[in-house]
């Protein structure tokens, strides 16, 4: 590269960062924290609607808005999908259609008959997932006994018994426990017309062989079934009676469970058939909750699945420190004073796998008081050590890093990785209940979050101790053959390998080490000819797009991250991705990213963050220009 190339792209990254950093600042709130839309899909819309409608509040305004949304969203060809680009969804069409009804499009109005077409062609409502059937389920338009049995009684199960409700993931756990109740009871409500024909008269799957677990489980379901209609009384009211009382135990300061949309809707369907009226506090601030997730511009109405203000704000305080913004910043104050509040020292549902552990973590959420994770807690303490030297109470901050620092050393896993949630959270065999057809049912640890976890513990000066070891040694072993890594929370390959070559390096292996090598050849050879990264979601599902799609700004960045503290500043790679932002960046600062790159369960549930857009390109060509990797 000439000299003359040399100054003109570090002119250009300079320009770039510039406007992006002064473009972040501006999206902070006042009081501190940044939070980009969590944009899902469809299904959260229309299950709103359907909400309502169970329990008799659902406004024509509200309806109108909704379906306003939902409708932009159909495509020519009369389907719904799950992500940008998305191939289309039967479920998401089926509950779309059927929300669009509650509107009271008409039957035979166009887009109505597409969608029924399709609908139809793909094997009609017997095709859908358990979530889809469930919600006919609830207004007659689909049988309860067509439904996998799930007893309440579960609650019963101790910890160390297979399949309690601690051997499933956090957002599992929090569903099931809500729909043992709604199926115990079987309501059905009025939809005000039918559905008869979504339906394709289709007979149901044959059963695996008795031979395998999901064979297994199928007959165990019949068994169910015949104990549902003969439930021993007294066992039942006390389960009922014991699953209301965890769920109401389990309500965040917000008014959500978990903070996200399947439990919370479930839990307020449950509460609502155990004699909870709209007006009880618990019912009402549930509801109340909801308005605060949901987006209304314009003529249209939406829905968050979920919520990102502590995971924005970290990483925002985290590429702000990178773009060159002191700790005495009055942004980075805030955002930092923000974040010290939010720690959450109360025991959650983690502490039933590590009891002797104490508390000190962060949610994803602005409340989620039960749920900590360890992708959270490892980001904010990497934020809060950017700042920590400059800060007017430093020994607040020093004292909420070794919280959350214990935390995530007492939350690794048996096998030396990390998961999102919870510590040994592995029992496959949750993943074979005919229930559990859809997302992911477990919370395994991950590439990522291991990563993340080892760039933190490295932060900390315990690169060379044995949880860090452990954890190198876990990211060793998942190394996929082609030399990158699975992202688990991030799509796809090109964000694991984004988080584990920073974390490795980071952590004291040489820049040499034929691993982080083989990341890096992978990388380059999965660079776009326009200079970016894009890797597109059906990588999750296809080899064939590992590492390959369009280009997007979050995943460049993650790429650059990568090969800048590989050592590859220098290189023709990393100055073509470089040139990729500065080409492609907006007048006012960000970059267009209609692409998800979040993953919520791999081939089922896709996030786009609205801010990864922008915080993951700031890092990046901050650390690109200040050299620090
Ligand atoms: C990293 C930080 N992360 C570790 C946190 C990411 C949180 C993403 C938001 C998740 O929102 C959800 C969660 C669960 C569901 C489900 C669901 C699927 C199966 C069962 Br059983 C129960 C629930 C469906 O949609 C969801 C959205 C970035």
């Amino acid at each position: 590269m000439t000299v003359r190339t040399a100054s003109r792209i570090r002119v250009a990254a300079e320009d770039a960062l510039r406007r992006a950093r002064d473009h972040l600042l501006k999206l902070q709130h006042e009081q501190g924290w940044w939070k980009g839309e969590l944009e899902t899909n469809v299904t959260m819309d229309a299950e709103d609607l359907l909400l309502r409608q169970f329990l008799g509040i659902r406004g024509e305004e509200e309806t109108r808005l909704a379906a306003n949304w939902i409708r932009s969203k159909q495509r020519d060809d009369g389907t719904w999908t799950n992500f940008f680009g998305g191939p289309a969804d039967l479920s998401t069409t089926i509950e779309s259609y059927v929300a669009l009804r509650l509107a009271d499009d008409p039957r035979d109005a166009a887009h109505m008959r597409r969608a029924l077409e399709y609908i139809r062609d793909r094997g009609g409502l017997e095709g859908a997932r358990v979530f889809t059937h469930m919600w006919l389920a609830l207004f007659g338009a689909w049988s309860w006994d067509e439904i996998p049995a799930l007893p309440p009684e579960v609650i019963f199960l101790p910890d160390w018994f297979p399949l309690n409700i601690y051997d499933f993931a956090c957002w599992a756990r929090q569903t099931i426990v809500a729909l043992t109740v709604v199926g115990a009871h079987r309501p059905i409500r009025p939809l005000g017309f039918g559905v008869e024909e979504l339906r394709t008269g289709a007979p149901g799957a044959a059963l695996d062989p008795w031979t395998t677990w999901a064979g297994g489980f199928q007959r165990l379901d019949r068994a169910l079934h015949w104990y549902e209609r003969h439930p021993s009384g007294r066992l039942r009211r006390l389960a009922l009676a014991r699953a209301t009382e965890w769920i109401v135990r389990h309500q965040e300061a917000d008014g959500s469970w978990g903070g996200i949309q399947p439990p919370w809707v479930y839990s307020l369907i449950a509460l609502n058939l155990r004699g909870y009226g709209l007006d009880h506090p618990v019912m009402r601030g549930g509801l109340d909750g909801i308005d605060r997730f949901t987006i209304v511009e314009g003529e249209t109405r939406r829905l968050e699945a979920c919520q990102s203000p502590v995971w924005d704000t970290a990483l925002a305080v985290i590429a702000l420190a990178d773009a060159g913004l002191g700790a005495d910043d009055p942004a980075m104050l805030r955002a930092v004073d923000w974040l010290l509040r939010e720690e959450i020292r109360v025991r959650g549902d983690w502490a039933v796998r590590r009891p002797n552990l104490p508390p000190g973590g962060w949610a994803f959420e602005f409340a989620n008081d039960n749920y900590p994770d360890i992708d959270d807690t490892a980001e904010v303490v990497l934020a809060l050590r950017r700042v920590a030297r400059d800060h007017p109470e430093p020994d607040r901050v020093e004292a909420a890093i070794a919280r959350g620092l214990a935390w995530l050393v007492g939350m690794q896993s048996a096998d030396g990785g990390w998961a999102a949630f919870d510590a040994d959270n592995t029992r496959t065999l949750c993943r074979e209940l005919p229930f559990c057809d859809f997302g992911e049912v477990i919370d395994p640890p991950s590439a990522d979050v291991t990563a993340h976890v080892v760039e933190m513990l490295a932060a900390e000066g315990m690169g060379g101790e044995r949880p860090t070891r452990r954890g190198l040694s876990w990211l060793a072993r998942h190394q996929e053959r082609g030399g990158s890594w699975f992202g688990r929370w991030g799509a796809n390959h090109v964000y694991g390998t984004g988080a584990v070559l920073p974390a490795a390096v980071a952590a004291g292996i040489p820049r040499e080490n034929p691993k982080i090598r083989a990341g890096v050849r992978w990388l380059e050879r999965h660079q776009n000819h326009d200079g970016g990264w894009g890797e597109d979601l059906r990588s999750y599902d296809e080899a064939a797009w590992i590492g390959r799609g369009a280009s997007t700004a979050s995943q460049t960045a993650w790429a650059l991250l990568a090969l800048l503290a590989a050592g590859e500043r220098e290189s023709e790679a990393a100055r073509r991705g470089v040139a990729w932002l500065a080409q492609n960046q907006r007048a006012e600062g960000t970059w267009d990213e209609p692409w998800y790159t979040g993953t919520g369960f791999p081939g089922d549930f896709y996030i786009n963050y609205h801010l990864y857009r922008l915080v993951f390109p700031i890092t990046a060509l901050g650390r690109y220009l200040g050299g620090t990797t």
